[in-house]
């Protein structure tokens, strides 16, 4: 009997500890734009099963009220932490506050905010105004700072969008003979990449005097890589293509000479998010504001090595 009554009272503890370290996060994500980004949920998702939490996922599809109303309903629904991939920098001020008043921890993941840092615990995130530079630093080695550019930009007011051109520009600045003659947005997106292309190739009659096509990320780069072989062009070759994320697409587009340089940005950033979201739940504190997850620049030299990893994921 003694024994009976033991193990019932063991199995209840069991239970109410799992109950108590099951932790419930709202997770709001941009939407489903680019290749990079789809890799992302899917390691957050991945990530989240991993650890038993119980993820409440929302897709803003690009759409920034959206995204603030699934703020919102986290907060209704009392989950433990909040995770916010926020599609734009500006405008969430208020919301932020509204979960500080609720006591729910917000974690900003990938792009950043211009809110005061006191609304949220950390940003774990991207340089992407380092990514800006080292784009711009490779080019003018590559072309001994002579070159005329045409610019893809990501989805307008989005941090990476802003950082990546400021970053590129502070660099080929430095280069008299290097400017930016078109600039347009192709919102992440490869059929942006390839609209816009197809109006830079009509309006430079063929992107005559174009030395190298910069685009903020590899999906609009491909997308316009299509538009200009559809033109007759040789992308890679008659014009140098650079871009940002290094997904597995760029890394072909690498191993076919159409792509010449790509910055990777880690997308399976669960772990890293993960870990400090469950480590303040646990109760530790000393968390700087940004916690950087570094990136780094890709050639055709180790295109194949990029993309095996990536495949082996
Ligand atoms: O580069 C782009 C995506 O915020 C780092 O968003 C991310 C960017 C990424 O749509 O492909």
């Amino acid at each position: 009997m003694i024994r009976v009554l033991i193990c019932a009272l063991a199995a209840a503890l069991v239970v109410h500890v799992t109950a108590a370290s099951a932790e419930t996060v709202g997770f709001s994500q941009v939407g489903a734009e680019s290749d990079w980004r789809v890799a992302f949920t899917i390691d957050m998702q991945a990530q989240a099963k991993a650890r038993h939490i119980t993820m409440e996922f929302d897709d803003a599809q690009g759409s920034v009220d959206r995204q603030i109303a699934a703020v919102r309903r986290f907060i209704a629904d009392h989950v433990d932490a909040i995770i916010i991939a926020p599609v734009v920098v500006t405008g969430w001020t208020s919301v932020l506050k509204e979960a500080q008043a609720a006591h729910i921890p917000v974690f900003i993941a990938d792009r950043s905010v211009d809110a005061d840092p006191s609304l949220y615990v950390a940003r774990i995130g991207n340089d992407t105004n380092l990514e800006g530079r080292l784009a711009g630093a490779w080019l003018a080695q590559a072309t001994r700072g002579r070159c005329t550019i045409v610019e893809l930009q990501g989805t307008p007011g989005s941090a990476p969008a802003i950082g990546r051109k400021q970053g590129f520009a502070t660099v080929i600045t430095a280069f008299p003979d290097m400017r930016v003659v078109r600039s347009e947005t192709g919102n992440f997106t490869s059929d942006g990449g390839r609209r816009v292309m197809e109006q830079f190739l009509k309006a430079t009659n063929g992107l005559k005097g174009i030395c190298a096509v910069w685009a903020h990320n590899d999906d609009m780069l491909l997308g316009a890589i299509g538009a200009m072989k559809a033109a007759g062009l040789h992308p890679g070759a008659d014009v140098i293509t650079l871009s940002v994320d290094g997904v597995p697409g760029i890394y072909r587009a690498m191993m076919t000479g159409e792509a010449n340089a790509s910055v990777e940005v880690k997308s399976d950033i669960g772990n890293y998010i993960f870990d400090v979201v469950q480590g303040y739940l646990a109760g530790k504190r000393d968390y700087p504001k940004w916690v950087v997850i570094p990136s780094d620049l890709h050639t055709p030299g180790d295109a194949a090595q990029m993309l095996a990893r990536h495949v082996g994921d």
